[in-house]
This record gives C-alpha cells, sequence and structure tokens, in this order.
C-alpha cells in the first residue's frame, strides 16, 4: 500500500471523491487528516477551476488535507486521473498528522511520528501568470470564492 495526501477534488464531499469510493478501480482506506509541513501556493486555476499545489515550496500556506492509503491498482488509477506526470506530478512530501483514523492499524502501521511522508499531486507545469491567483490553504469546490470545479463531462 501507498500513503497519498490528498488536497483537492479527491477530497470527501469534492467533486471526484466518487472514484476514492469506487472499489472496482482499487483499494482505499481513508487514514486521517493532516497538512503540509511546508508552505506551498495552492491555487484554483484555469478554465475548469482545477485546484493545484505549486511547486514553490515556503510560498502561500501549509495546505490542508486527507491521508489514504491505496493499492498499486489505484495509484496506478490516480495517476491517470490526474493527468500525471503532464498537468501534475506525483512528489514525496512530509505531512504534519492533525488527526489519525487508522485505529485499527496494527502497531506498525501507526505512524511513529507526528509527520508522516506521502505522496502529493502537485505541478512544476503552471502558467507563470497563476502565481497572482489567490492563495488557498484549504479547498472547497463550494466555497465562497465561486471558482466551482467544472466537472469533466461538462467541459
Ligand atoms: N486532485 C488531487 C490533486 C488536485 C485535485 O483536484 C487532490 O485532490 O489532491
Amino acid at each position: 500500500m501507498h500513503t497519498i495526501f490528498v488536497y483537492g477534488t479527491l477530497k470527501k464531499g469534492q467533486p471526484n471523491y466518487h472514484v476514492m469510493t469506487d472499489s472496482k478501480l482499487g483499494k482505499v482506506l481513508f487514514k486521517g487528516s493532516g497538512r503540509t509541513v511546508d508552505k506551498y501556493p495552492l491555487v484554483i486555476a484555469g478554465q475548469d477551476n482545477i485546484p493545484f499545489l505549486l511547486e514553490v515550496p515556503r510560498t502561500g500556506h501549509h495546505i490542508a488535507g486527507e491521508i489514504y492509503s491505496v493499492d498499486d491498482q489505484m495509484l496506478q488509477f490516480l495517476d491517470e486521473f490526474e493527468g500525471c506526470p503532464d498537468m501534475y506530478q506525483r512528489t514525496i512530501k512530509s505531512i504534519e498528522i492533525l488527526d489519525w483514523e487508522g485505529k485499527d492499524d496494527s502497531p506498525e502501521e501507526r505512524p511513529a511520528a507526528s509527520t508522516i511522508e506521502c505522496f502529493v499531486y502537485s505541478t512544476t507545469s503552471y502558467k507563470p501568470e497563476w502565481l497572482s491567483l489567490t492563495y488557498h490553504d484549504c479547498y472547497d469546490s463550494y466555497g465562497a470564492h465561486v471558482l466551482r470545479y467544472i466537472d469533466r463531462q461538462d467541459r
């Protein structure tokens, strides 16, 4: 299994969360919530209002999100779904654990520290002008910013 941190449309209640609960795509276990140890610009960009964590550390905010354990099949699906490596690249980042739900974990599955290394879909392939967009700390497609995510079938 692989540990992944999601901060955008894959979070609970967000437009693409349904893929995380589709057992045909692979195995997914919710582990808890956290935020990036480093700061990043999280912007909502492009004509489809897509959230992007820009690969510009020490800029912006600590980004809130959810930690999941996923199997090989789901990780492969998510890479394709997220347009990795063109639109996003999957990198490893340190995530501060805010709440751990994996209460049934065996001792060796339990995180030993207050941070955990996770895969994250961030991007180096952004337009320079995205750096002047609003930096969010917690993505919500339905938030007050009115930049509602445009579903793929509606593009
Ligand atoms: N999906 C991935 C990256 C951005 C997005 O919308 C996520 O939720 O982490």
